[in-house]
């Protein structure tokens, strides 16, 4: 584990914004601002911030690459087999496993790790997490969406979480290729988690999903109150997939479940379609020949420079689309 004198305090309260850039952009030399950059499908020579290369592929005419922001100084680290940066109460990094690893082990040690890190960096409330990894909807014994279930809920039960109370926002979506990837995003100070009331929490699924539910929470605002990162969503209600096939009800039915996410977290009034509200959307879609449909309809009511789009397999073989949010208060 490596340590180092931190020069901001983990007491001084961060702010998190999320940008997308060009995917062929290179990052200037801002050691101040950059938390962390995420690139889908490919590499950048980014030396300021911690790189978490992604492995699934962007889609769309205009790829994107991640870049989170703050407004404190930022600390780059490393320890045991996690890339991280820490700014005041937060702390953005990534894992990545290695290539002759099993899912279940896999998931089992990198969640291991990030929840010993986040206590050894007195950032020990995990805020947002995304697992990127192959083949999610293929059986070998079980479905490996299943497997990865099942051992992130060893990890988080071994280390004492409130299955009920204490977990963070996420989200899980099948790779073309690479191993198992996960990033996350942690603070000193404990977010605020919140759950869609269209839905059934994914920690009280029934058992026909898996033994062990899904271990997340549909969103979680950040500590100051003034952004809110939303799980991947998709078209369930209660419990159920809805809309099987229907691509243009899909999409529907999942901005309905993201505005009820935004209205738990920021009052009944607000929504997607909110004036002061600062809006990115990363959709993850089934299909690539689907990707213009879900354009066209997301650009009437949100930016296109505001949109990612991934190529991805979704954890329910019946689901085409997924879309999660970060969101800022302004
Ligand atoms: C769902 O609502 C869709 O297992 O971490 C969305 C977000 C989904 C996160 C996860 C799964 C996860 O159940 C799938």
């Amino acid at each position: 584990m490596t340590t180092s004198i931190l020069p901001g305090s983990f007491d001084e309260s961060a702010s998190i914004a999320l940008r997308y850039q060009p995917a062929q952009w290179h990052p200037p030399v801002s050691k101040q601002a950059l938390l962390a950059v995420v690139p889908a499908g490919g590499t950048t020579s980014a030396v300021v911030a911690p790189v978490i290369a992604v492995p699934t592929l962007p889609l769309g005419p205009n790829p994107m690459t991640e870049i989170w922001e703050t407004d404190q100084p930022v600390t780059r680290l490393s320890g045991s087999s996690i890339v991280y940066s820490t700014a005041g109460d937060l702390l953005m990094g990534g894992a990545i496993a290695g290539p002759d690893e099993d899912l279940a082990s896999a998931t089992r040690r990198i969640y291991d790790e990030i929840l010993e890190l986040v206590d050894d960096e007195n950032r020990p409330h995990l805020v947002r997490l995304w697992n990127y990894f192959p083949r999610i909807n293929e059986f070998e014994q079980t479905e490996r969406y299943q497997q990865f279930c099942a051992a992130r809920f060893e990890a988080f039960t071994a280390a004492g979480y409130d299955m009920a109370s204490d977990l963070p926002a996420a989200s899980a979506v099948g790779s073309q290729n690479g191993a198992l990837t996960v990033v996350f995003i942690a603070s000193s100070r404990r977010p605020r988690y919140v759950e869609n009331p269209r839905q059934i929490s994914a920690f009280s699924y029934p058992r026909q999903y898996g033994t062990r539910s899904p271990s997340f929470s549909r969103g979680a605002v950040l500590p100051d109150g003034s952004t809110l990162l939303v799980s991947g969503t998709a078209s369930i209600v209660g419990h159920e997939t809805v809309h099987r096939g229907d691509l243009g009800a899909q999409v529907e039915e999942t901005l309905r479940n993201i505005d009820a996410v935004i209205a738990e977290a920021f009052g009944p009034d607000t929504s997607l379609h909110s004036e002061d509200l600062d809006i990115r959307l990363k959709v993850y879609v089934r299909h690539p020949a689907d990707q213009p449909r879900i354009a066209a309809r997301l650009e009437r009511t949100v930016s296109p420079r505001s949109i990612s789009y991934l190529r991805a397999d979704i954890c329910r073989a019946d689901l085409l689309v997924e879309i999660e949010a970060c969101i800022r208060r302004s």
